[in-house]
C-alpha cells in the first residue's frame, strides 16, 4: 500500500491548487475528490542511477487524495489516510488563517465524536446477544465518548483502541500556508507544467513542495531505500523500523515470499566506489537476513528464488 495523503481546508483556499503541484495534474473541477500520485525528489537517486547506468529513474510516489472543501463529503472518508495536508488561505486577503486553523481543529473532533457515537450504536446493538467482548467494547466506547464530551482529545484517552476507528484527530496534521509568507502553491502549480530544468532555473533553489515532503517523511517517521540495476534505478519508502522483508514485499510479494538473503550498500559508498563490485571489492557490501532493520539510503539487492 503506497502511502496516502489527505488534503484538507476550508473552500477555495487552494487545495486543489495544492494536488496539481504536488501530482503534475491539471485537475479544475471543484466540489470533487481527486486522487494521483505524486512523485517524491529525492537527488541521492539521480546519484545512484548514474553510477550503475540505469535506463529509467522512478522516485518513490505518494498517493494524494484532494478532499473538496465544502459539505459535499464528509471528513470521515478521510479515515484510511496516514497524513492530512491542511491548507489555509494567506493570499487572498479574505480569510484569517488563524481562525481557520481552530475551525478545522474543531471539526475533526466533531467527525471522530459522531463516528465514535455511530459506531456505539451499532456495536451495543450486536452486543444484546450478550457477547461479553463486544459490552466490553461498549462500555470503553462510553467512556470514551464522555472524555471527548469533556473536550479533551482521542489521543488523550487512556486505554487502547481499536484499530478501525482510525481518529482523524490523531493523525499527523501538517499545514501549508498559502501565499507570499508561506508558499505560493498558484506559482507552484504552474511550475510543475514545466520542463523540470525550466522550473528549477526560475526557482533559483529547491521546489518548496520537497520541503513539503520533507516534513511529510519526518512526521511519520519514514525512510527510503532504493533498489537499482540496468533497467531501473528506484526509491521506496517504508516506516522507520520496518524489515528487508518488509521491503522486498513492497517490492513485489514473490520477493517477499521467496527471500533468501539481503545485499545492502549504502547508497553515498555506492556512489562513491562507483559500482557493486567495486563496493563488494572493498567489503562495503553486506549480507542481511530477513529480519534486518532498513536504514534510510540504504540501496538494497534482495535475493529470492522465484516461485515454481
Ligand atoms: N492569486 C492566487 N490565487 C490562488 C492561489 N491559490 C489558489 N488560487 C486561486 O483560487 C481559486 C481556488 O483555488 P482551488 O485550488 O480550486 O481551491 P480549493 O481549495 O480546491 O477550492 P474548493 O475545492 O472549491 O474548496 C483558483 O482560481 C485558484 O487559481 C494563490 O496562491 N494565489
Ligand atoms: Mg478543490
Amino acid at each position: 500500500m503506497p502511502l496516502e495523503v489527505g488534503i484538507v481546508g476550508p473552500p477555495d483556499v487552494g487545495k486543489t491548487t495544492l494536488f496539481n503541484a504536488l501530482t503534475g495534474a491539471a485537475a479544475t473541477v471543484s466540489g470533487k475528490e481527486n486522487v494521483a500520485m505524486a512523485p517524491t525528489a529525492d537527488e541521492r537517486l539521480e546519484q545512484v542511477a548514474a553510477v550503475v547506468g540505469s535506463r529509467k529513474i522512478t522516485p518513490a510516489a505518494i498517493r494524494i487524495v484532494d478532499h473538496p472543501g465544502a459539505g459535499a463529503q464528509p471528513l470521515g472518508n478521510l479515515r484510511r489516510v496516514d497524513a492530512l495536508l491542511l491548507v489555509l488561505d494567506a493570499w487572498s486577503g479574505t480569510r484569517s488563517p488563524e481562525d481557520d486553523r481552530v475551525t478545522f481543529g474543531l471539526e475533526l473532533l466533531l467527525s471522530d465524536r459522531e463516528h465514535v457515537e455511530r459506531r456505539l450504536e451499532r456495536v451495543a446493538k450486536q452486543a444484546k446477544s450478550g457477547d461479553p467482548a463486544l459490552r466490553g467494547e461498549v462500555a470503553m466506547l462510553e467512556r470514551l465518548l464522555a472524555h471527548l464530551d469533556a473536550g479533551e482529545s482521542v489521543e488523550s484517552f487512556p486505554e487502547p483502541l481499536p484499530p478501525e476507528l482510525e481518529p482523524l484527530t490523531a493523525k499527523p496534521l501538517l499545514e501549508v500556508v498559502n501565499g507570499p509568507a508561506g508558499i505560493d502553491l498558484k506559482l507552484e502549480s504552474e511550475l510543475a507544467e514545466l520542463p523540470e530544468q525550466e522550473a528549477a532555473a526560475f526557482r533559483e533553489g529547491a521546489s518548496a513542495l520537497e520541503e513539503v515532503v520533507r516534513r511529510l517523511f519526518a512526521a511519520l517517521d519514514l525512510v527510503s531505500f532504493f533498489t537499482a540495476a540496468d533497467k531501473e534505478a528506484r526509491a521506496w519508502t517504508l516506516r522507520r523500523g520496518e524489515t528487508a522483508l518488509d521491503a522486498a514485499a513492497s517490492v513485489h510479494t514473490d520477493l517477499a515470499r521467496g527471500f533468501i538473503r539481503c545485499e545492502v550498500i549504502r547508497w553515498e559508498d555506492l556512489v562513491a566506489c562507483g559500482s557493486h563490485a567495486e563496493a563488494a571489492r572493498r567489503g562495503l557490501m553486506r549480507l542481511e537476513g530477513k529480519g534486518y532493520v532498513v536504514e534510510d539510503g540504504d540501496v538494497l539487492n534482495i535475493r529470492f528464488s522465484p516461485p515454481r
